[in-house]
C-alpha cells in the first residue's frame, strides 16, 4: 500500500550536510526528520544547524575562494557543463528525489541541465568595457569582479531549480557560495552539491547548510563577510532578511511570489486556455511562485468559462507521488492549514465554491496533506482570497465588464509577478503585454514559461532583481574602474 511506496533513492544523504568538501554533521549534533508529504513517511534526517555551522561554512568558503577566482574563466565553465552533464545523467534520479520530498507527480526529464549549461555558457563572457580618457597617456577600463562568499536562501517547492538558479550564476562569475536550503526539501539541493563536487568543482565552493530558517537562515543575511544574498519565499521572512542585510549594507535580490492574473477576453480559445488555467494552478499542487490564482474574465463569457474551468477542474487526478496522477499533497501540515483556511474564508466572504473546497477522501490519501483543486466564482477583487497568495490549487474567478477594469483588477494587488493573456486579437495583446504591471507576461501562454533566458523576477512586492536571464553571472559581481598611467613621463 501507499505506506510502503518509498522507493530507493541513491544520491540521498542522511544527517550530514557540505562544509568545506566535507559531509559534516551539525555542531549540535541535532537532526530535522524530512517527510514524504504524501504518507508523512520518513525519507531522511538533516543536519539542525545554526550561526556557528554557518561560520564554519563562511570560512570554508572564505579559503576556497582565491583559488576559484582566479582559475580562468574557461575551466570554470568547464567545470559547471560538466556539472550540467552529471545532473542530467542522473536526470530520473534528481526528479524522484524531488517528487519525494516535495510529494509531486514526476514532470518528465527535469530541466536544470539546460539551466546550468545556459548559465555556465557565461562564465567566461563577463566582460569590461574600455572608456575614454582625459589624457592620450592614460587607459581606463572596466573589471567585473566576483563578491567573494556569498549566500542564498531557497524555498521548497522547487528545490532543485531554486538551488540551481541561485548557486550556478554565483560561482560561474567566481564566488563561493553558503546556501540554505528549506527544511521542507533539502535532499534535491544536497544530491545536486553532491554531483557538483563529482563534477570536480573545488570543495568550499558551494557550501549547503540545512536547518530551520530562524536558526541556520537568518545567520546568512545577519553574516557581516558574506558580501551578498539572494532569498526566494514569502514577502514576511524576505522582510526580514532584507531586515539584517541593512544592517550589513549587503546588496541583496528578493524573490517573494505573486498573485498572477489570468485575463481571458471574449476572444480567447478556450480549448487552449482552460487546460492550461487549470494546469497553471494545480502544478505541484498550486505551489508554484508563478501560479496563475486570478482569473480575470470579461462578463460575455464569464458563465460558460466558469463552466468550462470546473469541469477540467475535476478532472485532475490527485493523489500519490508514485501514482499516475496529476497533482499531489501540499507540502506540510502549516501549509495544509493555511490553504483551508483561505477556502474558509473565501466561503465567509461570499464567494461561490463551483469545485472542490475540501479535503478529498479515501485510502490512496492516507494521512497526506491533500486539498481539491476547488475554483471560486464571483469573486470580488478585494477579497482576501483575490488579494494575498494562498500557495495552493486554489482559484478565484473574478468578472469584469472591459478591458480598462480588466487591467485595474489584474495589477489590483501589491504583487507583480506573473500576468497571462488569453486573446486572438493582437492589438489587444500588445497593448496588456504594456499595461500589465508584471516582471513575466506571457500571451496564450502560462506562468511566463518556455523562454530560455528569459529573465525572472517580480514588480512591486514581488521582490527585486531577476534570476535566470543572460545577466544573471553579472548580478553576482562588481565592478571596478581603474584607470592606468605609466610610472614614468612620457618623452
Ligand atoms: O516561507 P518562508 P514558508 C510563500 C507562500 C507560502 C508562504 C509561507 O505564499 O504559503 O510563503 O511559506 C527560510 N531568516 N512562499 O513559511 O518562511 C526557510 O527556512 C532566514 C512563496 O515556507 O519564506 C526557507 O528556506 N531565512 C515562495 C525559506 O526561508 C528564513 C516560496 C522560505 O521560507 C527565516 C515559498 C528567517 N527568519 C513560500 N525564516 C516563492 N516566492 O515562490 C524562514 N527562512
Amino acid at each position: 500500500d501507499h505506506q510502503t511506496q518509498t522507493v530507493d533513492i541513491p544520491l540521498a544523504l542522511d544527517g550530514v550536510q557540505l562544509i568545506g568538501g566535507e559531509w559534516v554533521a551539525a555542531r549540535s549534533g541535532q537532526t530535522i526528520d524530512v517527510i514524504n508529504p504524501a504518507n508523512r513517511e520518513l525519507l531522511a534526517r538533516i543536519p539542525r544547524s545554526d550561526a556557528e555551522d554557518v561560520e564554519l561554512a563562511v570560512r570554508a568558503a572564505e579559503q576556497a575562494f582565491p583559488a576559484w577566482r582566479d582559475l580562468d574563466a574557461t575551466s570554470r565553465a568547464n567545470l559547471l557543463f560538466r556539472w550540467a552533464d552529471l545532473v542530467d545523467q542522473h536526470g530520473s534520479d534528481l526528479d524522484q528525489l524531488e517528487r519525494q520530498e516535495v510529494g509531486r507527480p514526476s514532470w518528465g526529464p527535469p530541466r536544470m541541465g539546460s539551466q546550468l549549461r545556459f548559465t555556465a555558457g557565461q562564465a567566461d563572457k563577463v566582460q569590461g568595457l574600455s572608456l575614454p580618457t582625459h589624457s592620450p597617456d592614460q587607459l581606463g577600463f572596466t573589471l567585473r569582479e566576483p563578491y567573494g562568499v556569498v549566500g542564498a536562501i531557497i524555498p521548497w517547492n522547487a528545490p532543485g531549480p531554486m538551488f540551481v538558479n541561485e548557486v550556478a550564476p554565483a560561482i560561474a562569475a567566481g564566488n563561493c557560495m553558503v546556501i540554505k536550503p528549506a527544511e521542507d526539501a533539502p535532499l534535491t539541493p544536497l544530491a545536486l552539491a553532491k554531483l557538483a563536487l563529482e563534477a570536480g568543482i573545488p570543495p568550499g565552493v558551494i557550501n549547503v547548510v540545512t536547518g530551520y530558517g530562524a536558526e541556520a537562515g537568518s545567520a546568512i543575511p545577519e553574516h557581516p563577510r558574506i558580501r551578498r544574498v539572494g532569498f526566494t519565499g514569502s514577502p514576511a521572512t524576505g522582510r526580514l532578511v532584507m531586515e539584517a542585510c541593512s544592517r550589513n549594507l549587503t546588496p541583496l535580490h528578493l524573490e517573494l511570489g505573486g498573485k498572477s492574473p489570468q485575463v481571458v477576453f471574449p476572444d480567447a480559445d478556450l480549448d487552449v486556455a482552460v487546460p492550461a488555467m487549470t494546469a497553471g494552478i494545480t502544478l505541484n499542487t498550486g505551489q508554484i511562485c508563478a501560479a496563475g490564482s486570478r482569473v480575470v474574465v470579461h462578463r460575455s463569457i464569464h458563465a460558460e468559462l466558469v463552466d468550462r474551468l470546473a469541469k477540467q477542474m475535476q478532472q485532475v487526478k490527485v493523489g500519490p507521488w508514485h501514482r499516475d496522477v496529476n497533482m499531489g499533497p501540499l507540502i506540510n501540515a502549516k501549509q495544509h492549514e493555511r490553504v483551508l483556511g483561505y477556502i474558509e474564508l473565501g466561503r465567509d466572504a461570499g464567494a461561490e465554491v463551483v469545485t472542490g473546497g475540501g479535503v478529498p477522501q479515501g485510502a490512496d490519501f492516507g494521512n497526506g496533506f491533500f486539498v481539491e483543486p476547488t475554483l471560486f466564482n464571483n469573486v470580488s477583487p478585494d477579497m482576501r482570497i483575490a488579494q494575498e497568495e494562498i500557495f495552493g490549487p486554489v482559484l478565484s474567478i473574478i468578472p469584469v465588464d472591459d478591458e480598462d477594469e480588466a487591467v485595474e483588477v489584474a495589477n489590483g494587488t501589491d504583487y507583480g509577478l506573473v500576468a497571462s493573456v488569453w486573446t486572438q486579437d493582437l492589438g489587444t495583446a500588445v497593448r496588456m503585454s504594456r499595461r500589465l504591471q508584471a516582471g513575466q507576461v506571457g500571451v496564450n501562454s502560462p506562468l511566463g514559461a518556455g523562454v530560455i533566458g528569459g529573465p525572472f523576477g517580480g514588480y512591486k512586492n514581488s521582490g527585486f532583481g531577476r534570476t535566470m536571464g543572460a545577466d544573471s553571472v553579472l548580478d553576482w559581481t562588481q565592478v571596478k574602474t581603474v584607470s592606468m598611467r605609466g610610472a614614468t613621463v612620457p618623452p
